[in-house]
């Protein structure tokens, strides 16, 4: 078996829809479906899974995935004359056979670059012409790179402006003893409360109910640390200001139809996004975001979790 097909792989998945797996020699995999050129599975060497994806997902279009990582875009939540989060997570993306090319500094080795055009349907609702690039990038030490790079091609000298996320689902063992660390004392938008701006509290968010916030201008790394797995996600973020945390707890768990009632307890989203100041393009320019998640054994002292070495360490 050649070496190339170890690293990716081109598929079938759930309902026969395309799907890439990436693999890394060390065991770490990821799972990219075109439709919605979503991430729905990120392992790790001992081929646990760090993402959630309902059990109740669906994978049939035009519903949205729930889980994994979907893409907003054009539209972060309901901020706007969309449909909620955008319309690019139940489209059908297609491999890009050729990428511009990355920073020369940049060499991932186990990688798959999807694109998303404009379609003369969505144009009626989105009178714009874009290409929105995606590489999805596995790293040497099993962390998940994802980059985006969204270019206004209108031909009519129309600048487009837009909101976007990476609405990344983390699995987590026990919902009430998880901790966010780098928001603290930071605004954010509630969106329980009208998106009223509040201002965060000094110590580390825990969850004892739903949350549904959007924080502003928030540092460039966060943690999310599972107690119960001693395992500490940090997401890495460049390009995307800001940062969505929700769980949506028992309640709105019920009401939700491709969610679990108990689903809640073991999921997270922390979401890179840029909201606050969404982003305008003339036609011919480009913009870029990435985020990069690892899943790291949390340094563990005396009971109290050490993020400070997490948040802190290069
Ligand atoms: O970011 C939070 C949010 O906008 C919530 O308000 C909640 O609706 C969540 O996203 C999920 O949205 P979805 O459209 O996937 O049900």
């Amino acid at each position: 078996m050649s070496s190339e097909k170890v690293h990716v792989e081109h598929c079938k998945g759930v309902n026969g829809l395309d799907k890439v797996i990436l693999r890394e020699i060390r065991g770490c995999s990821a799972e990219v479906y075109l439709y919605g050129g979503q991430v729905t599975s990120w392992k790790n060497e001992l081929g646990e899974e760090l993402l959630f994806l309902s059990s109740k997902a669906t994978f049939r279009p035009p519903r949205a995935i729930r889980g994994g990582i979907p893409i907003c875009f054009p539209q972060f939540g309901n901020i706007g004359s969309l449909e909620q989060h955008g319309f690019a997570r139940n489209r059908a993306w297609s491999v890009d056979p050729n990428p511009p090319p990355f920073p020369s500094n940049i060499s991932h080795r186990t990688f798959i670059d999807l694109i998303l055009r404009h379609s003369e349907e969505d144009v009626k609702i989105w009178p714009h012409r874009y290409e929105c690039r995606l590489r999805v990038a596995l790293g040497p030490g099993g962390d998940l790179m994802l980059t985006s790079r969204i270019r206004n091609t209108n031909s009519d000298g129309k600048s487009f402006t837009f909101t976007f996320a990476y609405h990344t689902h983390f699995f987590v063992t026990d919902i009430s003893e998880v901790r966010v660390e780098g928001l603290e004392t930071l605004d954010y938008l509630d969106n329980l409360k009208n998106r009223e701006r509040f201002t965060e509290q000094g110590d580390a968010i825990i969850f004892e109910s739903e949350v549904d916030k959007v924080y502003l201008s928030t540092p460039t790394k966060i943690a999310i640390l599972d107690h119960e797995r001693k395992r500490t996600f940090v997401l890495r973020k460049d390009g995307l200001p800001d940062a969505v945390v929700w769980n949506p707890w028992d309640k709105k768990a019920k009401s939700m139809a491709d969610f679990g009632d108990d689903e809640y307890k073991h999921m997270l989203c922390v979401k890179a996004a840029c909201v606050e100041k969404p982003i305008t393009l003339k036609p011919g320019e480009e913009w870029k975001g990435r985020q990069e998640i690892s899943a790291v054994p949390s340094s563990y002292c005396s009971g109290q979790l050490d993020p400070r070495r997490v948040l802190f360490s290069g």
